[in-house]
C-alpha cells in the first residue's frame, strides 16, 4: 500500500495514524507542498484534486482522508476506526467531520495563501485567521465531547477511532500556530493519551521520511 503523504499535512497525519492502528504495512510517497508537487501533472494522475493524501491500494486510487480511512477499516481486519453501534459510529463521524469539514478547510494551505494574496494581509493577519477558527472549532470540539459524555481515555470511550485520527493531528496544526490550547482540557487529555501509543507517535511528522 503507497500513500502519497506531506509530513506536514494533517490530512496525511490522519490516515497515517489510521494505517497504524489498523496495522496495515505501506510505504510513504512524498508529495512536497511548498514545491506545489500536488499541482503537477504527475500528481494529479493519482488525485485530480491536487490534494494529499492519496493512497494507492494495489492499484485502486482513493482521495479524501475520512472516505479513506472508512475504507481501511471495511476492507481490512484489526482495530475498528469505526467501532460500537450505529449511534456510537454516528458519534465518531459527527467529530471527526467537525474537525475535518469545519476546522482544517478554513485553514488549509490554498485557503491561507488566497486570503493573503487577495486581501494583502501580512503574516500576522494571517495567523489571526488561522488562530480564529482554531478557537471556534476547539470550544466545539471540548463541548461535544462534555455534552456528549462518551469520551474515556480517546473520543470514544476507551478506544482509538476515527476521530482520535483527526484529533491529534489538528492539536499539531494549532501548537505550530502558537494557538492556546488550555481552554480545552478533555481535548487535550485526549491529545496526551494517544501521544503515548507508538500508532501516533510513528505517525507524527517529525518522523516522516519527507520530514528532514
Ligand atoms: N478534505 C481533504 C483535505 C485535503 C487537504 O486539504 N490536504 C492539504 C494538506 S493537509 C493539501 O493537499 N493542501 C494543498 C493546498 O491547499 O494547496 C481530506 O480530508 O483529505
Amino acid at each position: 500500500m503507497k500513500l502519497y503523504t506531506f509530513f506536514r499535512s494533517s490530512a496525511s497525519f490522519r490516515v497515517r495514524i489510521a494505517l497504524n492502528v489498523k496495522g496495515i504495512a505501506w510505504e510513504s510517497v512524498a508529495v512536497n507542498l511548498p514545491k506545489a508537487e500536488h499541482d503537477e501533472v504527475k500528481f494529479k494522475a493519482i488525485n485530480p484534486q491536487g490534494l494529499v493524501p492519496a493512497l494507492d491500494d494495489g492499484g485502486k486510487l482513493l482521495s479524501q482522508s475520512l472516505a479513506i480511512m472508512e475504507y481501511i477499516d471495511e476492507a481490512y481486519p484489526g482495530a475498528k476506526l469505526l467501532p460500537g453501534d450505529a449511534l456510537d459510529r454516528a458519534y465518531v463521524r459527527a467529530f471527526s467531520q467537525l474537525i475535518a469539514c469545519e476546522i482544517h478547510p478554513m485553514n488549509n494551505l490554498r485557503v491561507l495563501k488566497h486570503i493573503k494574496r487577495t486581501y494583502k494581509l501580512d503574516d500576522e493577519g494571517v495567523n489571526l485567521w488561522y488562530r480564529h477558527w482554531i478557537a471556534e472549532g476547539f470550544s466545539s470540539m471540548e463541548a461535544h465531547l462534555l455534552n456528549e459524555k462518551k469520551h474515556g481515555r480517546f473520543v470514544w470511550r476507551d478506544q482509538v477511532t476515527m476521530a482520535d485520527c483527526c484529533l491529534v493531528p489538528q492539536v499539531f496544526n494549532a501548537q505550530r500556530y502558537d494557538c492556546d490550547l488550555k481552554p480545552y482540557p478533555a481535548v487535550m487529555k485526549i491529545f496526551d493519551e494517544c501521544m503515548q501509543l507508538d500508532a501516533f507517535i510513528a505517525a507524527q511528522p517529525a518522523k516522516q521520511p519527507d520530514a528532514s
